[in-house]
């Protein structure tokens, strides 16, 4: 009998050899739904996608289905001891939020119905419990403003605005920029040290929040956020690694593109687009130069973005990972493809060369950086699904194709898909991070979907890969 992995390699290899024809599937009847075009056979059950998409949607149903045997009704399940894990001392459903709208875009209803069950039923926000603002809000609130312009049930936004309501105290800082955690209850805050990506990735959940809502003031509190770390910016443009949200002092003047700084990025441009802000375009446009003179590296086989310091512009670092690997989909999104697709072609090789990217890699010797595992992260599927939607090269397919592969052989459990310890030895941890059904598995679809499935033009996806739309 052949293995799942196997039999995904081989329905891979069949689309790639075939150039994935079923590209525009030509009996799918297209219905509306505001901006998003989602064809009624991507709703109904997807029975005539191109095989490669079959298989990821199999694949998120075992990741699905033990979450929901081992795990209900907590947020993650733990894959290898398949036992329930949990955030916080109660449990925010982060698995189920996370993964309701890849549910509803791969037309697994009777999964969807389940879920939204689970969540409209028992998710509650008055909690005790100290919580990671950056964390809760590109996953649980950007999960039920998605969850709520696909589904149209009012029960998704009344969730995300006590939600949204729990979380402002966390701004209330001397400089307006928020605190690391806030208790959701009492409204407590700490941890001031934080980080731009802590900082700046909020402004879509919010300012959807506020747009959904008519209260302007969740756009407000978090476009004044970003104004703030934005002005702190050095005189060549840089952002460091930490600040104090009570002074505005840089702690580290490390700047690079990886994690703590990433979706600081990628929200400068995506609330541009979402928003038609004018403010965000001008802070994107300027920040974007600095990076790429500062931080991108060519000194070494390819393009890669590394460490600098954000008052010199002094190389710091040649360390590129799993988190760095957005940066081509943000470029291409900017209509830069073909620094995308340079970008991109260091991030294959990254993956090739170990079978598994590494969370980070030293691209100065090839050998592996500070971190040698692999979290089953997005942001190199993402990448080759922006990559290959802009530009229609079958050769991002081919990428994805191989990254998914690697993904079910070294991966998958009995129970689930497991973070990897270390990619050299494949040593699994006991982690299915919520991630790999919100976006990982999201992206691999949507690769090898129709593309009628979802109009990537009509919709900006939060840094958790769900999609929202300008209604207002
Ligand atoms: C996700 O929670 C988000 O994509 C975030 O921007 C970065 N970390 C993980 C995925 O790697």
């Amino acid at each position: 009998m052949r293995r799942p992995a196997q039999i995904l390699a081989t329905a891979l290899l069949i689309v790639v050899a075939a150039g994935c024809g079923a590209d525009e599937h030509p009996h799918a009847e297209r219905r509306p739904m505001g901006d998003v075009l989602l064809t009624v056979a991507a709703i109904r059950g997807n029975s005539r996608a191109a095989p490669a998409a079959e298989q990821v949607r199999a694949a998120f149903l075992h990741a699905w289905r033990g979450y929901r045997r081992y795990a209900w009704g907590h947020d993650e399940l733990a894959p290898l001891s398949r036992m329930p894990h949990d955030w916080y001392g109660a449990p925010l459903l982060m698995t189920p939020v996370d993964a309701y709208d890849t549910m509803l875009l791969m037309g697994l209803t009777a999964e969807a119905a389940d879920a939204k069950r689970l969540i409209l039923e028992h998710l509650s926000f008055d909690q005790d419990a100290s919580v990671q603002v950056f964390e809760v809000t590109i996953r649980l609130l950007g999960g039920l403003l998605a969850a709520y312009q696909m589904d149209h049930d009012p029960g998704f936004l009344r969730l995300a605005a006590d939600l949204g309501d729990r979380l402002l105290p966390a701004f209330q800082s001397p400089t307006a920029m928020p605190f690391r955690y806030v208790n959701l209850r009492t409204g407590e805050t700490r941890d001031p040290v934080s980080n731009p990506a802590e900082i700046g990735t909020l402004m879509l959940e919010f300012g959807t929040l506020g747009k959904l809502t008519g209260r302007p003031v969740y756009y407000a509190t978090a476009k004044r956020a970003v104004k703030e770390l934005f002005r702190r910016r050095s005189a060549l443009g840089l952002v460091g690694s930490t600040i104090d949200v009570r002074t505005g002092a840089w702690q580290d003047s490390t700047s690079h593109i990886g994690g703590g700084i990433d979706s600081y990025y990628e929200y400068l441009l995506k609330s541009w687009l979402l928003f038609g802000d004018e403010d965000f375009r001008r802070m994107w446009q300027v920040s974007l130069g600095p990076v790429n003179r500062y931080l991108a590296d060519e000194r070494f086989d390819g393009l890669w973005y590394g460490q600098a310091n954000m008052a010199t512009g002094a190389r710091l670092g040649t360390q590129f990972g799993s988190l760095e690997a957005f940066l081509p989909a943000v470029l291409a999104l900017s209509g830069d493809t073909a620094r995308a697709a340079r970008l991109m072609a260091s991030v294959n090789r990254m993956w090739t060369t170990f079978g598994v990217e590494p969370e980070a890699l030293d691209y100065s010797t090839m050998t592996i950086g500070a971190y040698p595992g692999y979290e089953l992260r997005p942001e190199s599927l993402e990448s080759a699904y922006y990559l290959y939607r802009l530009t229609g090269d079958n050769r991002y397919r081919q990428m994805g194709g191989a990254m998914l592969e690697a993904i079910e052989r070294w991966t998958r459990s009995e129970t689930g898909f497991a973070a990897l310890a270390d990619v050299r030895t494949k040593e699994k941890r006991d982690r299915m991070h919520s991630f790999l059904l919100a976006e990982t598995l999201k992206y691999a679809y949507l690769l090898f979907a129709p593309s009628g499935t979802l109009d990537l033009r009509a919709v900006v996806f939060n840094t958790e890969a769900h999609p929202l739309r300008r209604t207002w």
